[in-house]
């Protein structure tokens, strides 16, 4: 902070000052420059009015334009060689004040300089062999890019849908469907209380397109289940999606084939109570045409998507665009440690809903393919599409960029309050600021984090079989 604010003031102001001196001077200084030499009267006398001026000060102006363009020069080179402040100086901003990132700001400033790579600032660039200093000077926390050469080495690279069906096959999975055909007994079961609707999309206003994302229902089925519908042609209108946050956390043999990576090293998600930690490896399993909503992800964190099979296409949507996407107050994402939810109930990929927003809305679009890792940033809203039967996962980070903005997310649940924060919090590392944090939550909060996750697994084994019987 310090320095970010003298790297900025410091040479600002001096060169300010130098400008108003010569400003001032510099007419004079060309006129007695323009003059004939005068030895008994100095340049200067125009403006001091003395007449009383030796030889050396005769040569005073020619001195100090060589002084001032050596001034002007070093204050030019320090300012634009000085490094500018990195994410980590910006975000490690005092805990006991209320923080608030410039997303918008933090992605047009990155420090491109010094990287020879013609870094894209309209799409995406693919990157193997990035070094961690340049992903994070570049990347974490600002733009969104695609690692091509870290998923290939995970054994999860691996994984067909036909290996997961013969050891997994006959365990049950959380699915969101969208059926055209099957609309109306859709809503027969909900009024009987026999599905339920994504709380997020129940507040589409009516009336809701038959067959779209707003009609999705959640529901679990077994594996081998969802994979009959994986294997037929998909439609617009008739989809299925395993968003299952649980499925591979519960199994640590899967688990342990992920994730491995100098960019994804540093997490400080791990050091949270295990109650209150976010789940954070979710099997994303869709046949053609299915979707994610769009939305930011909880506590605003850095997102993490890796496809090991298929094709995702994604919209991107740069920071400070939110008031063009009817995002709703006060959703709240129901996870362990609960926090706010920034979604959005348009469908970017819905030809009708994107024609309200295409013209008007900064965004750009591009696909994931096999074995490529994305990492999106805080602030940006996005929205994925399984071009055709997709296999992935997702997980998120909370590193040295973001952790600002995650810890300010837990705390506008006002679950901590500012002022119980130990008074020596800002001279700790950044890893016991956090851990300083989780410990003021209450133990009931601690509590409910057990029990959510409880209950998901609990739902988990409710058969929705009276839906089952129309698929
Ligand atoms: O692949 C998808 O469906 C999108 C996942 C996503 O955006 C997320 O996990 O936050």
């Amino acid at each position: 902070m310090h320095r970010q604010r003298w790297t900025k003031a410091f040479p600002l102001t001096v060169t300010r000052f130098c400008c108003c001196k010569l400003g001032y001077h510099f007419p004079h200084y060309m006129k007695a420059c323009a003059m004939p030499t005068n030895k008994s009267k100095s340049p200067l006398d125009n403006v001091t009015q003395s007449d009383n001026q030796s030889d050396q000060d005769d040569e005073k102006p020619w001195r100090g334009i060589l002084l001032f363009s050596v001034v002007a020069s070093i204050l030019l080179a320090v300012f634009y060689t000085f490094p500018k402040p990195s994410n980590r100086d910006r975000f490690h901003a005092p805990l006991a004040s209320k923080f608030s990132a410039d997303f918008k700001r933090i992605s047009e400033e990155r420090s491109l300089t010094g990287y020879t790579f013609s870094h894209s600032t309209r799409g995406i660039d693919r990157r193997s062999d990035l070094s961690l200093q340049e992903f994070y000077d570049v990347y974490d926390g600002k733009w969104p890019v695609l690692l091509t050469d870290v998923v290939t080495a995970w054994p999860a690279s691996n994984w067909t849908s036909s290996d997961l069906i013969a050891k997994y096959g006959t365990q049950r999975v959380s699915i969101k469907a969208v059926d055209k055909d099957l609309d109306a007994a859709i809503s027969q079961l909900l009024q009987m209380q026999l599905l339920s609707v994504e709380p997020q999309l129940r507040d589409i206003q009516p009336p809701t397109k038959q067959g779209s994302l707003s009609t999705a229902v959640s529901l679990t089925l077994p594996l081998e289940r969802f994979r009959q519908h994986a294997h037929q042609p998909g439609r617009p209108t008739h989809w299925f999606y395993v968003e299952d946050e649980l499925f591979i956390p519960m199994r640590p043999e899967l688990k342990s084939q992920l994730w491995d990576s100098p960019f994804l090293k540093e997490d400080f998600f791990q050091v949270f109570p295990s109650s209150v930690r976010p789940w954070d490896a979710m099997l994303l399993w869709g046949t053609a045409f299915s979707r994610s909503s769009l939305h930011i992800d909880p506590y605003n964190w850095t997102g993490t998507n890796a496809v090991l099979s298929g094709r995702k296409r994604w919209k991107m949507f740069p920071p400070g665009q939110d008031h063009l996407l009817s995002v709703k107050d006060n959703q709240m994402s129901g996870f362990p440690l609960n926090c706010f939810k920034y979604n959005s109930p348009l469908d970017t990929f819905d030809p009708e809903d994107w024609q309200k927003l295409s013209g008007k809305i900064d965004s750009f679009e591009f696909d994931q393919l096999p074995g490529e890792l994305l990492i999106i940033p805080p602030g940006w809203f996005h929205q994925a599409f399984n071009v055709e039967e997709t296999l992935a996962v997702s997980g998120q980070l909370m590193n040295r960029n973001n952790y600002r903005i995650v810890l300010e997310e837990i705390m506008k649940t006002e679950v901590i309050s500012r002022s119980s924060l130990p008074k020596n919090i800002d001279q700790m590392t950044v890893e016991n600021q956090i851990k300083a944090v989780l410990s003021l939550l209450p133990q009931e909060v601690l509590d409910r984090g057990k029990s959510v996750t409880e209950s998901v697994l609990r739902q988990m084994q409710h058969s929705s079989t009276e839906f089952e019987n129309y698929l």
